[in-house]
């Protein structure tokens, strides 16, 4: 592809504690659902990468876990290493945060983001909740005292609103440089990745409390066949006996539900019919397993 001159191209990451809308603000600022979104903290455990493909710049945009203390279990370990990773390599990070309160967890971002180096774009997010508009100001203000930001762009990821006051603040701090995806290319992800946090995030939207943080998803089989349809064959890891019956629901049709709202979506993601089985398997402990947690993308447990 030949660049126009002046291309600017290079990776901006996403961070922010858990939940305050980067997944959501990833999807709208590329404009289809890439990154899964559920009102519930820890969503995202592995980064995704959504491409921005204009003319004149090409943005690479990573949205990652939400950045927590690193301990815990091996889940969460891997889930920070993955987040100090993504923000470690990037060319510029957008750092948001929610009107109109910052927290300890905000001060920990920062702090991350200011031993990396690279310049930092605050983004407020979840504007549309704040009434009158007025009660922002304030906060804006408390804000750029904070840190010698390269800008601090209020916005609402669910509304659409300011967003393209955001892609200008960070595409100006990217390098020239040449694309380096195709134009049509939208995530470095393939879609089994796509498939099995599309089963994961029905999964998660339809249990409630701790149990949604010890369940995973596998592809075990994705398959094409000869008439154009895609056959997925997914596991569900849970990691305690009793977790298995709570996915599976009463006569089963807890996880029908699920697996019918999946398929619907799959369905769209992927322009195919898609005929997805679902299987409830028992690994005891594997959020603190890391053969597991390899197998499951973790690279880095
Ligand atoms: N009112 C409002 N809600 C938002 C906005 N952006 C995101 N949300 C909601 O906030 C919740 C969390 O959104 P996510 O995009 O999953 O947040 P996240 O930061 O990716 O969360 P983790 O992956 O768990 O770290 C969801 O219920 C979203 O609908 C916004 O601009 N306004
Ligand atoms: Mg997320």
């Amino acid at each position: 592809m030949s660049a126009v001159p002046g291309h600017r191209c290079g990776t901006v990451v996403l961070a922010g504690r858990p939940n305050v809308g980067k997944s959501t603000l990833l999807n709208a600022l590329i404009g289809q659902k890439l990154s899964i979104v559920t009102p519930k903290a820890q969503t995202t455990r592995q980064r995704i990468a959504g491409v921005l493909t204009r003319p004149e710049f090409q943005l690479i945009l990573q949205d990652t876990p939400g950045f927590g203390a690193p301990a815990g279990r091996r889940l969460n370990q891997a889930m920070h290493r993955e987040a100090v990773a993504a923000i470690a390599t990037a060319d510029a990070a957008i750092l948001i945060t929610a009107a109109t309160r910052w927290t300890a967890e905000d001060d920990n971002v920062l702090a991350q983001l200011v031993s990396a180096g690279a310049p930092i774009v605050v983004a407020v997010n979840k504007i549309d909740r704040v009434r009158p508009k007025a009660r922002l100001l304030p906060y804006l203000e408390s804000l750029s005292g904070r840190h010698p930001f390269a800008a601090i762009v209020p916005v609402s990821a669910l509304r659409g609103e300011n967003l393209m006051r955001l892609v200008d603040a960070v595409v100006a701090l990217l390098p020239v440089a040449s694309p380096m995806y195709p134009e049509d290319q939208v995530t470095d992800r393939n879609e089994r990745f796509m498939a099995a946090e599309v089963v994961r995030e029905k999964l998660m939207l339809a249990l409630h409390d701790e149990l949604p943080y010890g369940i995973a998803v596998e592809i075990e089989r994705f398959q094409e066949t000869p008439d154009g349809r895609v056959e997925i064959d997914a596991i569900i890891w849970v990691e305690r006996e009793g977790q298995r019956k709570i996915v599976i629901g009463s006569k089963g049709e807890g996880l029908k539900a699920i697996g019918r709202a999946a398929r619907l979506e799959l369905n769209e993601l992927l322009g195919r019919r898609v005929h997805l089985s679902t299987w409830v398997k028992l690994r005891e402990d594997w959020t603190d397993d890391a053969g597991m947690l390899r197998r499951l993308g973790h690279d880095s447990a």
